[in-house]
C-alpha cells in the first residue's frame, strides 16, 4: 500500500504564491502552542532587562532599559529555545515550504521580530534578496504570528507581483548599505496595490525573497510578535557570506544534498561583507537618508 504525504496547499495556493510572491495560511499552528511560544518569548524579554545594549541574542531599541525593556528582535531564536527550533525545523511549515520549493530544503535563518505596544518600530521598504542573494530565486521567508496582526499593530505589508521586478539598490547615494529601497524608487512603486497581511495568531505568511515588503509602527496598545524562518531550495547556493553566525545556517533540513548549483541568469547585487557580523536591519535603516 502506498501512502500519500499530507498536502497543506491547494494547486491554486501554490500558483498564487508563484504569481503574487506571497501566500497566507490562516491558523496553521494551534492556539496552545502559540500561547507557549508567547510564554517562552516573555521569558526572553525578561532576560533582556539585564543588558544595556544589543548583543548576540537581542537587538534592542535605543530606548531600552532594565525598567522598560524594548526588544526589537531575538536573533537566531531556533538556537536558543527548543520550541523555536521546533517551529523552524520540525513543524508543518517545512512541509509547506517543500510544496513551494521542492523536496530538498536548506535552512537559512530565524529571527523573532517584536513590536511592543506603542513603541514597536517600523521596518522600511526592502527586499530580502538584497541582504542574502542566492544562485537562484527559490528562497523565501515564513512568518508565524504569535499575536493577531492588525492594521494598527504593524502587520507586514507586501506588494503583490514585485518579486518579478528588479532588485532595487539598498545602498544610499554615499554607497552605504541602508537596508531599504531609496525614496525615489519607492515613489515609483504603486503602493496603492499593497496588501496588509492582517491575520489571527497562529497563522503564517510566506514571502518570496525578492518581494517588496515593509511594516508600519505599532500604534496599538498590544504587542505584535512575528517569528520568521527563511529557507532556500537546496540547490540555491548563497552568494554572500553567512550573516547569521548560527551553526544551523545552510543546514539541509529536508531531502538530499544537491548534485548541482542551479543558477538564474543575470547579475545579483551583493550586500556588504557581513561575515564579521550583521548588525541590525533597524540600525541600518535608521542610519542614513535613503536619497
Ligand atoms: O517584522 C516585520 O514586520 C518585518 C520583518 C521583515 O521584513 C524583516 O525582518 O526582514
Amino acid at each position: 500500500m502506498t501512502t500519500t504525504a499530507q498536502r497543506y496547499l491547494t494547486d491554486e495556493q501554490i500558483a498564487g504564491y508563484h504569481r503574487d510572491g506571497y501566500l497566507a495560511v490562516p491558523r496553521l499552528i494551534d492556539a496552545e502552542r502559540v500561547a507557549e511560544l508567547r510564554r517562552v518569548t516573555d521569558v526572553f524579554v525578561e532576560r533582556s532587562r539585564g543588558i544595556a545594549r544589543s548583543d548576540a541574542v537581542f537587538d534592542v531599541d535605543p530606548r531600552h532599559s532594565a525598567t522598560a525593556p524594548i526588544v526589537r528582535r531575538i536573533k537566531n531564536p531556533a538556537d536558543h529555545a527548543p520550541l523555536y527550533a521546533w517551529v523552524a525545523l520540525e513543524s508543518p511549515i517545512l512541509d509547506i515550504v517543500t510544496e513551494l520549493l521542492g523536496p530538498s530544503i536548506r535552512f537559512h535563518h530565524s529571527k523573532l521580530n517584536l513590536k511592543g505596544g506603542r513603541v514597536g518600530a517600523p521596518v522600511e521598504v526592502h527586499q530580502d534578496a538584497a541582504f542574502y542573494p542566492h544562485s537562484n530565486d527559490d528562497v523565501l521567508a515564513v512568518g508565524l504570528l504569535l499575536d493577531d496582526a492588525t492594521a494598527d499593530n504593524g502587520a507586514m505589508a507586501v506588494l503583490p507581483g514585485s518579486h518579478r521586478g528588479p532588485i532595487y539598490t539598498h545602498f544610499d547615494a554615499q554607497e552605504r548599505f541602508v537596508g531599504g529601497v531609496r525614496d525615489d524608487d519607492i515613489a515609483r512603486l504603486d503602493r496603492s496595490r499593497a496588501v496588509v497581511l492582517t491575520l489571527p495568531a497562529g497563522s503564517i505568511h510566506i514571502h518570496h525573497y525578492r518581494l517588496v515588503h515593509w511594516s508600519a509602527p505599532n500604534t496599538s496598545a498590544g504587542d505584535r510578535r512575528l517569528l520568521i524562518n527563511a529557507y532556500a531550495a537546496a540547490d540555491a547556493v548563497p552568494l554572500a557570506a553567512d550573516p547569521t553566525g548560527s551553526p544551523r545556517y545552510g543546514q539541509l533540513v529536508r531531502g538530499t544534498y544537491p548534485a548541482v548549483a542551479r543558477r538564474t541568469a543575470g547579475d545579483m547585487p551583493m550586500p556588504p561583507d557581513f561575515s564579521r557580523g550583521y548588525t541590525s536591519i533597524y540600525e541600518l535603516q535608521g542610519d542614513a537618508a535613503k536619497t
